[in-house]
């Protein structure tokens, strides 16, 4: 009854900065996360990835562990500016080098490389000389960029994710400033989201016309909680739908049906960009499969225009933009980062995406639950807390392939404890606990059972 796909594919996953340190070896440029951290005050403790877990040095032995745990595929992130240390022009083989030697020494253990192209750490000259993600010609440079990884990786990368979490990048970066570069605007979201949306569009356009031969599949990852309607009465039902609409529409309209969602349009006149003709076609279907970076749920009610107090942006977009009040149930479990846990908003989602996409092929790319580990012993108990999570969640997940999703496979966030972007290190989202003193890496209670479950492709264990 709990068996999964016999192709079901189990992973886990990091992120560049957040795990590789050596932020200025063997000639990396500066991210504009290096720059971020160094701002007082943006990152709890003054925390920042110069070294991380020192996954740079580390990588085999990391390696090893994930093949010891049976898993069978790993997502992580190039770091652009490791590769190309201003984001343009000269290339620094060295940084090649790494990712190709990491890019082996998993296919040597059985691992499939699963690549994410962007995972936040724009090269910072990028940001400095050409206001990022706000400049129409960032499309020009990210298409180099992904141009460059496909042809010196793409003979052994099958799997490419564009982009992680253009939400995040819009949201965070450039709508609450509490992530790089910092900024807050009603605005600047929507254009950022829009450039992210031409840029990915771009390097998938490179890759089916000049790497066709490869065959490999490549596609974007979005983030996206669930929104349960507060109560039956209409307007509710209406505000939980405009708020998923406003969430991951934003971004999975335009690839799956030509268009930002008509609502965002009636509510943002000027501040929603147009796509062109040519933008148009060119992100309509551009993505082989729907990643899904998932975590919580909150309820969501109607407010009357004006109501909302926070007018630059609540968890799940612009509030003011969407007139809809989020809350918690008092009786959810919480994280450490306080978000709720509610394995059946997993389902939800997941049914809901596969109704307003047309059944799309969906791999969770990321979930995973944050908390306050502690070492006892040489050992870290978090069957209570992480390890009853990904139970519940992988339930919902295998109801939800019952029903008729096409969900074919899962990672975990994150493989290792890591640097957790503005909160540091002090929220632990791994499988392995990691010792910031002495890098050594512990098994957690999760990851031995995550082994069972890979093992018997299933949850009876
Ligand atoms: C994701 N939110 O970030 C990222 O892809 C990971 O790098 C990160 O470590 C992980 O989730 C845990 O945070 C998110 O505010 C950050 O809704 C913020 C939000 C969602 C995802």
């Amino acid at each position: 009854m709990n068996q999964f796909p016999h192709d079901f594919i189990w992973g886990s996953a990091t992120s560049a900065y957040q795990i590789e340190g050596a932020h200025d070896k063997d000639g990396k440029g500066p991210s504009i996360w290096d720059a971020f951290c160094t701002i007082p005050n943006r990152i709890k403790n003054g925390d920042n990835g110069n070294v991380a877990i020192d996954h740079y040095s580390k990588y085999k032995e990391d390696i090893a562990l994930m093949k010891s745990q049976g898993f069978k595929a790993y997502r992580f992130s190039i770091a652009w500016p490791r590769v190309m240390p201003d984001g343009k022009g000269e290339v620094n083989e060295k940084g090649i080098q790494f990712y190709s030697d990491l890019i082996d020494e998993l296919l040597a253990n059985d691992i499939t490389p699963w690549v994410t192209l962007y995972h936040w750490d724009l090269p910072l000259a990028l940001q400095t000389e050409e206001d990022g993600w706000l400049n129409d010609s960032i499309a020009d440079r990210f298409e180099v960029y992904a141009d460059l990884c496909f042809s010196r990786f793409g003979d052994r990368v099958k799997n490419w994710i564009t982009l992680n979490e253009p939400w995040v990048v819009s949201i965070l970066g450039y709508g609450q400033g509490a992530f790089a570069p910092g900024r807050k605007s009603n605005s600047e979201p929507y254009l950022a989201a829009h450039n992210l949306l031409r840029s990915h569009a771009r390097a998938v356009k490179v890759y089916r016309e000049k790497y066709a031969h490869q065959n490999g599949a490549i596609g974007i990852t979005n983030n996206c909680d669930w929104r349960e309607p507060l109560t039956d009465k209409p307007e509710d039902k209406e505000a939980a739908e405009r708020a998923m609409l406003f969430f991951l529409g934003w971004f999975a309209d335009p690839v799956y049906k030509g268009d930002y969602p008509a609502v965002m349009r009636e509510r943002l006149g000027e501040r929603l960009p147009q796509f062109s003709e040519e933008d148009r076609e060119m992100v309509l279907g551009s993505s082989d499969f729907f990643g899904l970076n998932h975590y919580t749920t909150m309820y969501a009610a109607n407010t009357d225009a004006g109501d909302v107090e926070n007018d630059i942006a609540g968890n799940g977009g612009i509030s003011d933009d969407q007139d809809v009040s989020l809350s918690q149930d008092k009786s959810w479990q919480l994280t450490a980062m306080d978000w709720a846990v509610v394995p059946w908003g997993c389902r939800k989602l997941l049914e809901w995406i596969s109704a307003r996409y047309d059944q799309p092929s969906i791999y969770i790319t990321e979930n995973g639950f944050a908390c306050d580990d502690k070492e006892v012993n040489g050992a870290v108990d978090d069957s209570n807390t992480r390890l009853s999570y990904y139970k519940g969640y992988l339930t919902a997940c295998k109801e939800a392939i019952d029903n008729g999703v096409d969900l074919k496979g899962y990672f975990a966030w994150s493989m290792f404890d890591n640097f957790e972007w503005a909160l540091g290190y002090g929220s632990r989202f791994g499988l392995n606990w990691v010792d910031y003193e002495t890098l050594e890496r512990i098994p957690k209670a999760s990851a031995i059972w995550f082994s069972q479950v890979i093992e018997k492709n299933s949850l009876d264990s």
